[in-house]
Parts: structure tokens; sequence; C-alpha cells
């Protein structure tokens, strides 16, 4: 069972850590930290994989629902990720229905989509040794569509009532981008975008997510509604915390 899915879907607040290092040991210490999910990022980070599927296994023995980025919708690609192992998709720039019928097509074994079958060698299916998994796959496989673009902001009603999106997920640097504020995600007018875009999930009868841009924002969401936030990066908090520690002792020479 996929208590990430169940829990989504009954809107329990699910607080999430981006995973950006592209690196097993550090993913395994974020795991005990406590979070509900990890997102490991294939769209920005230096991931290939095998830097994937690593992490996959060193996530493997705690609670956070290992969540995996693609670059894009590829079906090759997904269809990769899913056999390794995941089975929670965060999925970039979903901008249409279609598309997102597309994308849970690419996540289906036929005929309900078009997910190639490799049962016996995929590590997904316990390497063959789970003999349901092409009849149960589906229930587990979680598919959150990222709404980041203008086009997907006029399509939310089309991409919510897709079979199999499970979540509508908002990335603020790219809707800012869009909406002609690059690198300003706060500027007042991508904050309402985003705040009628959370209603309107709502309304649509899908759960909404987000990237925050602090536990302050963070808090602000969950209480508009939306059932998943991330709250930070990995390479947020090394930053943060080696700058501090070395201007916590400000001696020099
Ligand atoms: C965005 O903010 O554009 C995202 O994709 C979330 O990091
Ligand atoms: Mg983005």
């Amino acid at each position: 069972m996929n208590a990430f899915k169940e829990a989504l879907a009954r809107r329990v607040p699910r607080i999430g850590l981006w995973q950006a290092l592209a690196n097993p040991y550090t993913a395994e210490i974020c795991a005990r930290a406590g979070f509900d999910w990890l997102l490991f990022d294939g769209e920005h980070a230096p991931n290939d994989l095998q830097t994937m599927l690593a992490q996959l296994q060193a996530v493997a023995p705690f609670a956070a629902e290992p969540v995996v980025r693609p670059r894009n919708d590829d079906p090759a690609l997904i269809k990769q990720y899913l056999d390794m192992g995941f089975r929670s998709l965060l999925v970039p720039m979903i901008d249409s229905g279609e598309q997102a019928r597309r994308l849970v097509a690419a996540t289906r074994f036929p005929p309900h989509g078009v997910r190639g079958v490799a049962s016996a060698t995929s590590r997904a299916s316990g390497f063959g040794t789970n003999r349901s998994y092409l009849g149960s796959a589906h229930e587990d496989i979680c598919v959150i569509a990222q709404i980041e673009s203008r086009a997907a902001l006029a399509a939310i009603e089309d991409i919510a009532a897709t079979d199999g999106i499970d979540a509508l997920f908002i990335g603020p640097g790219d809707l800012a981008g869009a909406l002609g504020h690059l690198g300003d995600p706060m500027h007042a007018d991508v904050q309402a975008a985003i705040a009628e875009a959370i209603d309107r999930i709502a309304a649509a009868g899908k759960p909404g997510g987000i990237f925050a841009l602090s536990s302050e924002d963070a808090q602000r969401r969950l209480a508009d509604g939306v059932a998943m936030v991330s709250v930070g990066t990995d390479i947020g908090l090394l930053v943060s915390g080696a700058r501090a520690l070395r201007q916590s002792l400000p001696v020099s020479g």
C-alpha cells in the first residue's frame, strides 16, 4: 500500500523535503528526520538512473515516501523509474488535460496505458517474486502533475479531471517566470495567482501541493488547504547551516 497516496486522498497534510544533492548518504540522513516524503530531483539536480537507484535503496528502511521528479514526461524514462521501484512521481510542466492523460498512460500497463512490461527483472516487482504486480501496480502508483505555466493555470480543471492524476502541485519558481516575475515568486501577482490556483484545485476535487518558500509560507499554504508541501532543500540546509556555523565564530587570521 502507498500510505502517502492514501493520505493525500484524505487531505492529510504531508510535509516534504527536496533532495538535490544527488547523494544516497545525505538522502539517508534526511530520511531519518521525520519528513513524510522526499523529492528526488531529476529535472534540475545532477542525477542519473544509478544515482536515483542508490538514493531509493538508501531510504528504503524509512517511512518517508520517495517521490521522483523525472526531467520531463517521457514515457521511456518514467518506465525506468517505475521499474526501479519509485511509485510516486512528481512530473514537471504539465500544461493540458491531454498531456495529463498521456502521463497517466505512461504509468499504466495495457490495456489502461502504454507502460512496457518487465515484470521478472524489475525491482518494483521484487525481481519477479511479486506475482500480482502487473495487476495491482496501478493501485500504489501516485501521479502528481506540476502546475507552473500560464497554460497549466488555464487547464487546472482539465488536468484535475484526469483519472489517475492524484494531486496538482504548484511550482512557484517557474510560475513566477511565466507570469513575468522571474526570480520573484513572492511578488503579489504571483502570490495571487497561486492563491487562486489553490482554490480552483480544491474546487476541482483533487489535493493540491506547493513548493513552499519558507516554513511560514508552508504554514500559510497548509491553512489555505494544500495537502502536500515541501519546506526546503538538502542544499539549502547545508548552505545555511555551514554559513551560520562559520559566522558564529567571527574570528579570522
Ligand atoms: C518550481 O518552483 O518551479 C518548481 O518546480 C518547484 O521547485
Ligand atoms: Mg519548476
